[in-house]
């Protein structure tokens, strides 16, 4: 099988020799980096998160940190939910929309101090978005990427692991709020964070240097509950309904097509970019909107797919942009961007290379 060689454009994560030795199948690029995607052993990995707990090298979530006397004003900017509220030490899920209210990112924003930021990505260039906006309109901040790279612990048994290394004191975090810790001299922060809707960690480690280290550390720590290596589920989160900007979005979509409505404040100042775009769509209505397929093909298929076309009476309506086989519902399910005349309980058909699946809509989220 021919390699991918990392280079300076397609960057390694500090836990890349950790997950090396674990003995990862496969990696997905993500913000220019490599992501861990497969250690070949789908249905140990999935009941790790489900029952157990399971680790993540998720580095490729990278921060991009805003400094300075005009920092808050500026991640307020960018953002398109009240940060006015957001208190030290507490993160956020916010969406970022450019000047159309087209979706750019819904990165978890952390607020170290009142004038410190890190905007915890997902996969769009907002180093450079951030700093383009920074300049253009004038203001006094730094925006850079530090040397920060999170860990996720995932699963039930994911805060008896963390707290057996850092102390029960971790037991009191509230979701998305994080504080400083150390161990063995690593600097980190632990927040109750995650891409999953099984409960669990994140820490972020504040030396690159340290990844092995911090990853054979969590590693025996966590022997006794049988952790085992993971990566963010495709199957566990279109089951829990988590978006993945990028996967279930294109170039055009926005905040009210993908169930993100609660995380949109429309008084904020004309200043906030997309506001005034978002005020718009919402007054005509989106023209389209997330929702659950399940196919009536109960037939078990290993992996996920992506972007089928979706029909309803022979007229393509939308498309399906991510779907899987679910375990705990025994079905085929996925997520559709479809039009706002398809609502739940319709019958429409999935075009599977040139095979026509039916199926029927639902809300999400599935579980
Ligand atoms: N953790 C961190 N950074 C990230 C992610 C993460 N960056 C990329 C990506 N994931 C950003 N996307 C999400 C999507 C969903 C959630 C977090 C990040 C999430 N959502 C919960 C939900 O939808 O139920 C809770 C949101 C809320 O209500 O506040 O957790 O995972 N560091």
């Amino acid at each position: 099988m021919a390699e991918i060689g990392p280079n300076t454009r397609l960057r390694t994560s500090p836990f890349y020799e950790a997950t090396v030795m674990e003995g990862v199948t496969a990696f997905s690029p993500y913000n220019k980096m490599l992501m861990p995607v497969s250690y070949g052993d789908p249905a140990g990995e999935y009941g790790r998160l489900l029952n157990g707990v399971s680790l993540w090298d998720v580095g490729v979530q990278r921060q991009v940190q805003i400094e300075g006397p005009d920092a808050a004003r500026l991640t307020q900017i960018l953002c398109v939910r009240d940060m006015s509220n957001c208190f030290i030490n507490q993160g956020k899920y916010v969406p970022m929309c450019d000047h159309q209210g087209a979706l750019l990112n819904d990165p978890v924003v952390l607020k170290l101090d009142d004038n410190l930021f890190w905007l915890s990505i997902a996969d769009n260039n907002m180093l450079m978005w951030a700093r383009g906006i920074a300049a253009e309109r004038g203001f006094d901040v730094k925006v850079t990427e530090p040397d920060v790279s999170p860990l996720a612990v995932q699963g039930p048994k994911a805060e008896d692991v963390v707290a057996a290394v850092f102390g029960d004191w971790v037991r009191t975090l509230k979701f998305f709020w994080f504080a400083d810790a150390q161990i063995e001299n690593i600097p980190l922060k632990i927040a109750r964070s995650g891409y999953s809707k099984q409960g669990g960690f994140e820490l972020y480690l504040c030396d690159g240097s340290r990844g092995t280290d911090l990853w054979n550390i969590m590693r025996e720590a966590g022997a006794p509950w049988g952790i085992g290596p993971g990566n963010p589920s495709p199957v566990e989160r279109i089951e829990s309904g988590l978006l993945s900007y990028g996967g279930d979005t294109d170039n055009d979509t926005n905040p009210f097509e993908v169930r993100l409505d609660r995380y949109v404040n429309l008084d904020l100042d004309d200043e906030v970019i997309g506001i005034r775009a978002l005020r718009r769509i919402r007054e005509e209505g989106p023209k389209r909107h997330q929702l659950g397929v399940v196919l009536d093909d109960a037939t078990p298929v290993p992996g996920h797919a992506i972007w089928y076309d979706v029909t309803a009476d022979g007229r393509k309506v939308g498309s399906m942009t991510n779907g899987c086989w679910s375990p705990r519902l025994e079905a085929l399910i996925g997520f559709v961007l479809i039009s706002r005349d398809c609502k739940p309980g319709d019958r429409v058909e999935v075009l599977k290379h040139g095979t026509l699946m039916p199926g029927t809509l639902r809300e999400l989220p599935f579980i």
